[in-house]
């Protein structure tokens, strides 16, 4: 698989750890559509996701985008893991709709049982023991033939969704359906180079940034992602509608899901109050226009991202805010609230 800026440096990473910080792992399971085993087939491929996971939004987002809802199912896990007093462990994607969101009071009605394997497993965890694998975090790529986990890295499976939309049997024609990593060289360098400062100082930054329990490095994680943001607000100051130009693409994509979050969640949850993103006139522009293409509104939820990063920590009590100059999401289709450029 071509370049896809997946990972961070994993040098001393329990070591890291140790010290308070935030190292994420690296996935196990890189297997590609268009593989032998795994070939192009309408109907036969599965996602395991929890819409709050940012990393799980990037492939809900691709197969909303590419016309792909029909033919890849997908399960939904609830937004909070396991508790402590699970039989099996704290800390597990669950699929259980019947549980109660403390946000709402009631169950989530886009969470779903396991339909995938033909076992109905409770946990994403069963899953992967099933193929004698300790992991387990999501998004998962599953091939329902098979019955074997194909992918579980987002940015992987984000490309290769892209590249066999056609053959997975996209409901949008080729000359509708959005190219994502479009084939120019140049093109694809600069999509590449932009992934991978947005993943290690926006996306990730956000997590090593919240996560973190030593204050330095918190403070470096917190200037490199402000620091980014004012790069991308100069790179849209030109009236560019995306990143790269006139078309929308992997790394508007791939920016999306941590800027969709950042006001109504990372804000007050991972300490990153230096700014909103209504802040910055012309990344809000961009993320009203990200959010009015087709297929992306219906790819995320903020009733999830709220109830999943807060719901088991603070008190159980999830912040509502912000509620002006508009609540959220409801304020993604007001481009003009964040006045002119
Ligand atoms: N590199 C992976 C990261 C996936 C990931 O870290 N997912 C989180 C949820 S936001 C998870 O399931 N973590 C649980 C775990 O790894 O135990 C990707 O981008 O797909």
């Amino acid at each position: 698989m071509t370049k896809t800026a997946a990972q961070e440096d994993q040098t001393d990473a329990d070591a890291r750890r140790a010290r308070g910080e935030f190292v994420r792992g690296v996935s196990g399971f890189r297997h590609a559509i268009g593989d032998p085993d795994f070939p192009a087939e309408p109907g036969r491929y599965h996602l395991f996701v929890a819409l709050n996971c940012p990393w799980c939004h990037r492939v809900t987002l691709a197969r909303g985008v590419l016309g792909l809802r029909d033919s890849i199912t997908m399960d939904v896990a609830f937004p909070n893991r396991t508790g402590d007093d699970d039989p099996q462990g704290p800390n597990l994607w669950e699929f259980s709709p019947d549980r109660i969101a403390t946000l709402t009071g009631a169950p989530l009605p886009e969470c779903t049982t396991e339909t995938a394997t033909g076992q109905g497993y409770r946990l994403a965890k069963d899953i992967y023991r099933a193929e004698g694998s300790q992991e387990q975090s999501v998004p998962v790529l599953y091939d329902k033939r098979r019955h074997r986990i194909v992918n579980n890295e987002s940015a992987e499976i984000l490309r290769m969704l892209n590249a066999a939309a056609g053959g997975l049997g996209s409901t949008l024609s080729d000359a509708d359906r959005p190219e994502l990593y479009p084939a120019p060289a140049e093109q694809r360098a600069e999509i590449d180079a932009l992934n991978d400062m947005i993943y290690t100082a926006i996306n990730n930054g956000a997590y090593k940034a919240g996560f973190s329990s030593d204050q330095t490095v918190y403070e470096k994680a917190f200037a490199a992602y402000f620091d980014m943001l004012e790069q991308l607000e100069a790179r849209l100051s030109d009236g560019r509608p995306f990143l790269t130009g006139a078309t929308f693409t992997e790394a508007d994509l791939r920016l999306f899901p941590t800027l969709y979050r950042h006001d109504p969640v990372y804000f007050v949850r991972m300490k990153l109050n230096g700014a909103r993103v209504l802040d910055f006139p012309h990344l809000w522009r961009w993320l009203c226009r990200v959010h009015a293409l087709p297929g992306v509104a219906t790819s995320g939820s903020l009733v999830h991202c709220r109830q999943g990063y807060f719901g088991r920590s603070w008190n159980n009590v999830v912040p509502l805010g912000p509620t002006r100059p508009r609540p959220y999401p409801e304020a993604y289709g007001h481009p003009e609230l964040a006045g002119q450029p």
